[in-house]
């Protein structure tokens, strides 16, 4: 049987990053349905941020997008997230929102763009040293269209070289996350499609350089679990991007498309022990709040991975592993199945309660006034990000 009290302790410990962008406006090609009360700028992101740790007390970082968080100050920034309770997290690159990146960033064949890339790849480093943050996540929308369009594997070559520079330039206790995606918007060849691609490079740069999945960039049907065990497995797992999707890349609140697949893919980060600080595992956000109120969804979010943690902390290590060792197909089956069919609603309100928060955190949400106060407070001005 699996000791309640260590799965408390596990569930208290486990942090889980908001990303700034998911307080802003958001949509798809088709179109941006602005919402009253969202941030102007990355102080009111932070506080919206701030409020997703008030009511969870399980979400005490915010990761930002550059250029969109650009600020003349960060340390300042630093300071105001602290005075809200919370600080800043995974410091994402942005190579892909400029004109002169039509055909690639770090891998266009002109090496004046690629300087520029490579520059702002290194500014992003100058950044977390400012802010304090560990992490820097590189996501590079480089490929190609069409076949012959570029050289493939040049295009890989001149990828190395500009991750080499700005890992050389990482302090001792900096990473960098290097982020796969299948497509989009390259149609053809993207340079970073997947975990394989992810993990060489990363294994030629050295410790520093860690795979992130991004649970909504894979192809239908991938096991995701698969490539989270033998990551962890190399100590190659930086973290995750989590977010649910139906088609592509969806970008829709984690764990309400398949929460099974959470689940399968938490189980594997408990058994490869990824829970411990020390592994570094780092449990981020990436989605988009199109339709939806922002917070209490990103509220949601947070809830529905801890739901999957707790799920994959209660199978029963011991009843698992004896009944693979047996062969007995059956049971090993279904010893993973009861802990995905126990309704752990009542152990984590539990957990809350000992935490000293409302059981219930979108109840909370609601009844602190916030969703007026911002309604009331943010008129005017414009927002960076997705929905600019
Ligand atoms: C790319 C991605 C990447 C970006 C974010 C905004 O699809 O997942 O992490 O930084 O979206
Ligand atoms: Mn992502
Ligand atoms: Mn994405």
């Amino acid at each position: 049987m699996t000791d309640l009290s260590t799965v408390k302790a596990a569930l208290k410990a486990q942090s889980i990053e908001t990303p700034s962008w998911a307080y802003g406006n958001s949509g798809t090609r088709f179109k941006v349905f602005a919402q009253a009360g969202v941030p102007r700028t990355p102080q009111e992101k932070i506080d919206d941020a701030a409020r997703v740790h008030e009511f969870t007390a399980a979400a005490p970082s915010v990761a930002l997008h550059i250029p969109w968080d650009r600020t003349d100050d960060y340390p300042a920034l630093a300071a105001h997230a602290a005075g809200q309770g919370v600080r800043l997290g995974v410091i994402n690159s942005n190579v892909f929102q400029d004109d002169d990146y039509k055909l690639g960033s770090v891998t266009h064949p002109d090496p004046k763009i690629r300087r520029k890339a490579t520059d702002h790849l290194l500014e992003c480093v100058d950044i977390m040293d400012a802010t304090g943050s560990r992490d820097l996540k590189l996501w590079f929308s480089d490929g190609t269209n069409y076949p012959g369009q570029d050289d493939i594997a040049d295009r890989q070559g001149r990828l190395g070289d500009a991750l080499a520079e700005v890992y050389e330039r990482l302090g001792d206790d900096q990473r960098m996350l290097l982020e796969y995606k299948l497509f989009e918007p390259a149609f053809y060849a993207t340079d970073v499609p997947d975990w394989g691609t992810a993990y060489a490079h990363c294994l030629k740069l050295g410790p520093k350089a860690q795979v992130v999945v991004d649970t909504g960039h894979h192809a239908p049907g991938t096991n995701i679990e698969f490539i989270v065990a033998t990551l962890l497995r190399e100590g190659k797992l930086g973290g995750f991007d989590f977010n649910s999707r139906f088609y592509a890349d969806d970008d829709l609140m984690a764990g309400a498309a398949d929460p099974f697949q959470l689940f399968r893919i938490m189980y594997e980060v408990v058994r490869g022990g990824g829970l411990a600080a020390e592994t570094g595992v780092a449990f981020m956000l990436d989605q988009c709040h199109n339709i939806e109120a922002k917070i209490p969804a990103i509220i949601r979010s947070v809830m529905n991975v801890q739901e999957a943690t707790a799920k994959a902390l209660l199978v029963d290590p011991v009843a698992l592993r004896a009944a693979q060792q047996a062969g007995e197909v059956l049971e090993a089956n279904a010893v993973l199945m009861d802990a995905y069919n126990t309704d752990v609603r009542p152990l984590l309100r539990e957990v809350r309660e000992e935490q000293g928060i409302d059981p219930d955190p979108i109840a909370a949400y609601k009844r602190s006034g916030w969703a007026d106060h911002i309604v009331a407070e943010r008129v005017g001005g414009t927002q960076a990000g997705w929905g600019a």
